[in-house]
């Protein structure tokens, strides 16, 4: 109840609730406290609030419309505008995710949000959350009368605590987004196409698996092959080097793949058994392109510097 004052505070908030679909503005210090003494049954729903270190009221994290059965949920996230970019919602949304999947036990969250409210949806986007299509008519018309909406779904599994995002590249690498759209309670589907979402043309598919835990592979660099490696099932950690030192990431997520275009040493290390592999490849199979001795690796690196920096010494002249 201490926190009903911050709470209405945010609910007269312009900045904070004009794309919302509820009209707060008129909500009443009664309205607040009625809204607190219902959260407490968390049959169908349930509200947490998002608190600073000082225990002060930040903001609202829910899962609403909680469907056991169907192992589904709607999320539902607002922030008090002093605690936006401060890494608040992230918080709340993370740890309410985590509990809709490892306590609830659900399968898919959803959510969604005006397409006109640009600040929730770039924030969405940045974190790499999947636009979902294919909403089940009974969702739908919780939402009748609004159109353009943007909605979301996350399902167990998905990997939305991933660092990879961070970075762009890796060992000069590019980190790719591969488009995927999930259907909510149908799991998800991830699609690329050549050329315009990866920069070859594909000759050649391959995967990788049945591999136990622990095992390594790869150990080699292409000289002229490009790739694009990524992992739709599991966990596999792959160390790159293209002779800048080594980097390394994890692949577990299935919209996630690493573009190798360069000479790049690479080991995989498998880190959970049965994950697989996939790459798309440039080029048919030619044993010729492998360079499987690492010295090998090094020479043919300092080599192909060499040339380039003549290359490049030419032009300037
Ligand atoms: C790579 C990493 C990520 C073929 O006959 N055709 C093929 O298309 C491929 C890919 C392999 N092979 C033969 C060559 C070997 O006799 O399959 C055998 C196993 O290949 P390798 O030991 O090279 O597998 P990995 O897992 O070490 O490496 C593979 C790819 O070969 C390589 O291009 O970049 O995955």
């Amino acid at each position: 109840m201490r926190d009903v004052p911050r709470i209405l505070e945010w609910m007269h908030d312009k900045s904070v609730t004009k794309d919302l679909k509820t009209n707060f503005s008129v909500f009443t210090m009664e309205d607040v406290e009625r809204f607190i003494l219902q959260s407490r049954d968390t049959h169908l729903n349930l509200h947490k609030a998002i608190v600073s270190d000082l225990d002060e009221y930040m903001g609202t994290v829910s899962l609403k419309e909680i469907n056991q059965k169907g192992g589904s949920a709607e999320f539902a996230i607002t922030v008090r505008s002093d605690a936006m970019t401060k890494g608040y919602s992230w918080f709340g949304m993370t740890e309410m995710l985590d509990l809709a999947f490892s306590e609830l036990g659900l399968s898919s969250v959803y959510w969604c949000v005006s397409r006109k409210n640009e600040r929730a949806v770039h924030f969405y986007d940045k974190h790499h959350f999947h636009e979902a299509v294919d909403i089940p008519q009974n969702i739908l018309k919780r939402y009748e009368g609004l159109d353009n909406l943007k909605w979301y779904s996350v399902l167990a599994g998905d990997d939305y605590h991933s660092e990879v995002y961070n970075h762009k590249t890796i060992a000069g690498c590019k980190i790719v987004s591969i488009k995927t759209i999930p259907t909510v309670g149908a799991g998800e589907l991830s699609f690329f196409e050549a050329e315009t979402d990866i920069p070859f043309q594909i000759k050649r598919i391959y995967y990788i698996s049945k591999v136990p835990e622990g095992i390594r592979r790869g150990f080699h660099a292409h000289k002229e092959l490009k790739q694009m490696l990524f992992c739709p099932y599991g966990k596999i950690h792959l160390v790159l080097d293209n002779g800048n030192g080594r980097e390394e990431i994890t692949l577990s997520d299935p919209s996630v793949g690493i573009v190798i275009e360069q000479p790049v040493w690479r080991e995989m290390l498998w880190m959970e058994k049965d994950s697989v592999l996939c790459v798309a490849a440039s080029e048919h199979y030619k044993a010729e392109d492998y360079i499987r001795d690492r010295t090998q690796f090094d020479i043919y690196i300092k080599k192909a510097k060499t040339e380039n920096e003549g290359v490049e010494a030419d032009a300037a002249i």
